[in-house]
């Protein structure tokens, strides 16, 4: 076992995985920039490193500057949280390079996965459902509109480098094929230097349904099952809950073995999220995260298991403590994302906190690297909590949530608070009927900019 890790991130997320090792027995160290010398995640790590100035470009994403902090402290092995450097397989390359080990997958599973025209044939290869649509890139517009016209519309045309929504354009109607194909093809090349592009079938109203598998990466898988992460504004998840409401025990043991039979024939080492829609009961495959996610903590409140430990743990070539007939549902788990935003826009609200305070209890878990005196700085993600509940079932949760939302105090700058107590008052909310688009609909009835 690894005796000293590197955390090469910040926030709520750096913290995670501090506590994780300090469980374990293992030294943590903790890098920042120049604007985080204050951070919580500094003060809690065993050791601090700052390795740039403010901007994450120059900092979090240094990988020269995180090497070197590698060095100086002896740390062994290296965590990337999420964001940031998570799925870059140079880096993993580099660490590996350096005699390193990556708290993660290989670089080369990253590289498959974060090519979305590569990550889907392997699925199909590996016999997880995928969305109808072209086989593999589609080379021009004349491509585009035979294909089109065969499908039928609408049809969605996505950039093999995007993800997150970006380099994405609906086709409603062949009118609109050529302007979807060439905006899709251009913001594929302008962000992301690729312009390779594929068609789907275009869903109207599913749900986002995501699968969590994890691998030892010596042919041995399981899943957790999955996370409804439907509830997006602008491709940014704000509440996600796990089991999913409209799933059953009969799709979720289905397509959870298919996922896991996925991975462990690919010897995928350490944890992964496999993105589903899930319309009219059947589940079409669209993404493949190679990273621990944000919401992450709902699956470990159902399932009653640390994901973090589990990564160290195959990392350092151990076991995972657990296999597939140890895994068994208990209750139902949601998380809400605090963002230092300002309603109704969402306006980023960075500032200082003036009075803090995490609500608690039996089934309450607040992952927050927030404290009273604390200035969020303005360069980085707006999270800054996550207010994790746990229930017998999903009406528990729901009040325990609403409970726990109203005890949490966060003063000085302005959070999305206000809009989950305000979602706790709808009756789609409390039936779990919602789909990819009910929040942006919500939004624009109940919160129309002034
Ligand atoms: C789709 C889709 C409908 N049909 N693909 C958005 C981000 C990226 N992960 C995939 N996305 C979508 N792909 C087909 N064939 C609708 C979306 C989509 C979406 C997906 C999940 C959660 C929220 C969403 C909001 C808008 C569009």
């Amino acid at each position: 076992m690894f005796d000293k890790i590197l955390i090469a991130n910040r926030g709520e997320i750096a913290l995670r995985v501090i506590r994780a090792c300090r469980e374990m027995g293992i030294k943590s160290v903790a890098v920042h920039s120049t604007a985080d010398a204050d951070a919580m995640h500094v003060r809690m790590a065993d050791e601090a490193i700052c390795i740039g100035p403010a901007p994450g470009t120059e900092s979090y994403l240094n990988v020269a500057a995180i090497i070197a902090a590698c060095e100086v402290t002896g740390a062994q092995a290296i965590h990337p949280g999420y964001g940031f450097l998570s799925e870059n397989a140079s880096f993993v390359q580099i660490i590996e390079d350096h005699g390193l080990t990556f708290i993660g997958p290989t670089a080369e599973h990253i590289r498959t996965m974060g090519d979305k025209i590569t990550a889907k044939d392997t699925m199909i290869k590996l016999g997880v459902p995928c969305v109808p649509g072209s086989e593999g890139g589609v080379p021009d517009l004349a491509a585009a509109k035979k294909l089109g016209a065969e499908m039928g519309y609408p049809v969605i045309i996505k950039a093999t480098a995007g993800g997150g929504g970006r380099g994405m354009k609906v086709a409603a109607t062949a009118a609109d094929m050529e302007s979807a194909f060439m905006t899709a093809r251009a913001e594929g090349k302008s962000n992301f230097g690729n312009d390779e592009v594929y068609i789907e079938k275009y869903l109207t109203t599913p749900r986002h349904i995501e699968i969590q598998v994890f691998g030892d990466g010596k042919g041995k898988a399981v899943h957790l099952g999955e996370r409804d992460c439907s509830l997006q504004r602008r491709h940014q998840k704000v509440f996600e809950e796990a089991p999913g409401p409209s799933i059953t025990p009969e799709e979720r043991a289905k397509i959870g073995k298919v996922c896991a039979d996925a991975v462990a024939k690919i010897n995928y080492i350490g944890a992964g999220t496999i993105e589903f829609l899930y319309e009219n009961g059947e589940f079409y495959f669209i993404e493949m995260n190679t990273r621990l996610q944000v919401e992450h903590p709902v699956t470990e409140a159902i399932f009653g298991v640390d994901l973090v430990r589990e990564q160290i743990l195959v990392a350092a070539g151990e076991s995972m403590t657990f296999g597939q007939d140890d895994l068994e549902i208990n209750g139902h788990s949601i998380e809400v994302r605090i963002n230092a935003e300002r309603l109704p826009n969402f306006a980023p609200c960075p500032g200082k906190i003036t009075a803090y305070h995490a609500p608690g209890g039996l089934g309450v878990r607040m992952d927050s690297a927030l404290y009273q005196g604390y200035s969020i700085p303005p360069y980085y993600d707006s999270l800054i909590g996550k207010l994790i509940v746990h229930g017998r079932d999903r009406a528990e949760a729901l009040a325990r949530l609403d409970r726990a939302l109203g005890e949490l105090i966060v003063d000085g700058i302005d959070t999305t608070t206000p809009l989950f107590h305000a979602l706790l008052q709808e009756k789609d909310i409390h039936t779990g009927e919602y789909n990819i688009h009910w929040l942006e609909k919500w939004l624009d009835a109940n919160m129309a900019e002034g």
